[in-house]
């Protein structure tokens, strides 16, 4: 008997009103509220791969795992069909795509209505952080997409505890209402991965709702990540005096058993799961994962700012990740319970992806299901695509923190800020307080990524690594950084630094080894925490003194090392009109505080 509920029904009568109205406009063929189970995971997986959508990996390779590929034009966010749909058109200011929430509606409600029909509606109950919180931070995603079933099981808290806790508080909770816009006439065949051309994301922060259209992939889809955790989120820690961030969450401990929590803003496909889980080079430290891309930061009572992961699973970038460079992520995929999407596929029934060995296999099936040998990624075709993501709970991680277990989080004592940088941004500089580390946050900049679509290679600004991510007004947003220093003992703030593990060499190479080699500007980091050693001053901030940074058993020439570390005065001459021009984009909304650090840096590198 099908352990998959169609029968039903919630205590929750404003939620049973909103699940009713869904269903009368998008007319799917059956609801389903979904309640988490291992049995009702085992039946929507099978339903997958009997439709085609999944491939079940072999069990001796990968336990209760699966491959997935995507539509070829569904592999990323969609950055320009994401809109913050705020009531006035300034609280989405600067950087958001907007359009009046009335007229996104009625540009939307035809999209979606009779949009499930020949479909399963499937209700999740979910919530990001701790059932346990103080406030639980609940949220409710409609889909048509099993996919998407099966990722945010991997994903979030989802199921019947959580919708018991909602009843019995009858709380609050984000709706995320998502389709893929695929409809089935009577009788029409699926495909393996349904989209639509047509693609809106749509938040509507003072509703705390989001309507998404169109897409299956990641954060277009999975609501409670990208949408709910930090363009929702953002706007609500705006009102309330808290911080929703793009930032993994390290606990490091140092020789001497003094622990630091560390959190760290880069880009999408910048480094963040890499270092979230990073295998220390350096003897006696021990690193610790508590979270790999969304931090919520709140004070505590003794002035300290506090954050939690408020997911359950990684969502990584695949390629890249390999046993040399991040060994703990592939010893958690190892352990199963996994969905790897756009990946290739060996000859075995595993699955496999550039850079995840050094020997490439002979022979693979794509991510676009072709035959594929090494000749073809020498041909310049590789066998996955840039973006494929794996998909695994974050309780397989062997280097998860006890403290991810925490409701109220962990104390932080620094933040690195970091991009992806080819020049100019050396390897480590700390600010030399929070505003100025704010102005660091405010001007980070970094060559774009796969992760969303569009250009790869551009330099652009993406202040906090949250440009894509900010829910309101970017201005209002960058003085709400500021607030927070204002606004408490900056004795007790963390420390910002700038990071850059990207700078290239003059061959072109990375001037820095990065990855678990990471360990030694996150050493210089603590040392500076503990006070044991000094610093020097430069125009951009406060850099390592010789011997400070320890490189001791690094092959690295004197030349690499200087060109990591250097603070090239005309490089950041050259960067002053770029900064300008970004802060123009701001007009009059540009914090006066954030115009102070840019003339302070433009007097001291003249
Ligand atoms: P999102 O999940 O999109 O937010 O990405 P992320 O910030 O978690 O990035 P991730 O750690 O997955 O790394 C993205 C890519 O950067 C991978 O291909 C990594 O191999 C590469 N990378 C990560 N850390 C380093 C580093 O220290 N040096 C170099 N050269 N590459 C790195
Ligand atoms: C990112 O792009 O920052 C990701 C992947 O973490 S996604 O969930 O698609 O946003
Ligand atoms: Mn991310």
């Amino acid at each position: 008997m099908s352990t998959i509920s169609t029968q039903g029904t919630t205590h929750h009568t404003e939620l049973a009103g909103w699940v009713e109205e869904v269903a009368a406009r998008t007319r799917p063929d059956r609801v389903v509220w979904v309640t988490g189970t291992d049995e009702e995971s085992a039946e929507i997986n099978a339903l997958l791969v009997e439709g085609g959508t999944f491939v079940q990996l072999a069990e001796d390779k990968k336990p209760n795992s699966f491959y997935c590929a995507s539509d070829p034009d569904d592999v990323a966010r969609v950055e320009d069909r994401t809109y913050i749909c705020s009531v006035e058109e300034k609280d989405a200011g600067h950087t958001n795509n907007w359009m009046d929430p009335a007229q996104m509606k009625a540009t939307l409600e035809p999209l979606f209505d009779g949009c499930m029909t020949g479909r399963t509606m499937y209700v999740i109950p979910f919530v990001m952080g701790h059932l346990e919180a103080d406030q639980p931070m609940f949220g409710v995603e409609i889909t048509d997409s099993a996919y998407v079933v099966a990722s945010m099981r991997i994903m979030a808290r989802i199921g019947t505890p959580v919708l018991a806790k909602m009843e019995e508080l009858q709380a609050d909770y984000v709706k995320g209402l998502h389709s893929v816009g695929a409809p089935l006439a009577d009788g029409q065949a699926d495909v393996p991965w349904p989209c639509n051309d047509t693609k809106y994301i749509v938040h509507f922060p003072e509703e705390r709702a989001i309507w998404s259209y169109g897409s299956g992939y990641g954060g277009n889809a999975l609501l409670g990540k990208k949408c709910y955790a930090l363009r929702i989120a953002s706007a609500m820690a705006h009102d309330e005096g808290w911080m929703a961030e793009h930032m993994l969450i390290l606990k490091l401990t140092n020789p001497e058993g003094v622990v630091h929590y560390i959190a760290a803003a880069f880009p999408s496909a910048c480094g963040k799961t890499n270092l979230a889980m990073l295998e220390t080079t350096l003897p006696g430290w021990k690193a610790e994962t508590v979270g790999d891309d969304i931090a919520w930061m709140r004070f505590g009572d003794d002035g300290q700012l506090y954050a939690v992961n408020p997911e359950f699973g990684l969502f990584g970038v695949a390629p890249g990740t390999g046993y040399g460079t991040n060994p703990n992520a592939m010893h958690t995929i190892e352990r199963g319970n996994s969905i790897f999407t756009n990946v290739a596929r060996t000859d075995d029934g595993d699955i496999w992806w550039e850079g995840m060995t050094d020997d490439k296999p002979e022979h693979l099936t794509s991510w676009k299901g072709k035959d594929w040998t090494p000749a073809d990624g020498e041909a310049g075709t590789p066998s996955s695509h840039p973006n494929s993501r794996f998909c695994t709970p974050i309780e397989q991680l062997p280097t998860l923190a006890q403290e991810y277990y925490e409701p109220n989080g962990v104390p932080i004592s620094a933040i690195l800020f970091g991009g992806r940088r080819k020049t100019t941004v050396p390897l480590v500089t700390e600010a030399r307080d929070w505003q100025h580390g704010t102005f660091f946050g405010a001007t980070l900049s970094s060559e774009t990524t796969a992760a969303a679509t569009g250009a790869v290679g551009v330099v652009r600004r993406d202040p906090m690594a949250m440009l894509p991510f900010i829910g309101y007004n970017a201005g209002d947003y960058l003085g709400h950084w500021l607030d927070m220093g204002k606004q408490h003992d900056e004795s007790k703030m963390p420390k910002i630094y700038l990071v850059n593990w990207f700078r290239r060499d003059a061959d072109g190479g990375f001037a820095w080894p990065g990855f678990g080699e990471n360990t030694r500007v996150l050493k210089w980091v603590v040392d500076r925490l503990e006070g044991t050693v000094g610093a020097d001053e430069t125009p951009i901030g406060l850099t390592p003194r010789a011997g400070d940074l320890d490189v001791e058993g690094l092959d690295l020439t004197d030349e690499q090392l200087a060109a990591a570390l250097a603070v090239d005065e005309q490089e950041w001459r050259d960067e002053l009109p770029l900064i300008r021009e970004w802060f123009d984009k701001f007009g009059d909304a540009l914090p006066q505080q954030l115009e102070d650090e840019l003339q302070t840096l433009t007097q001291r590198l003249a």
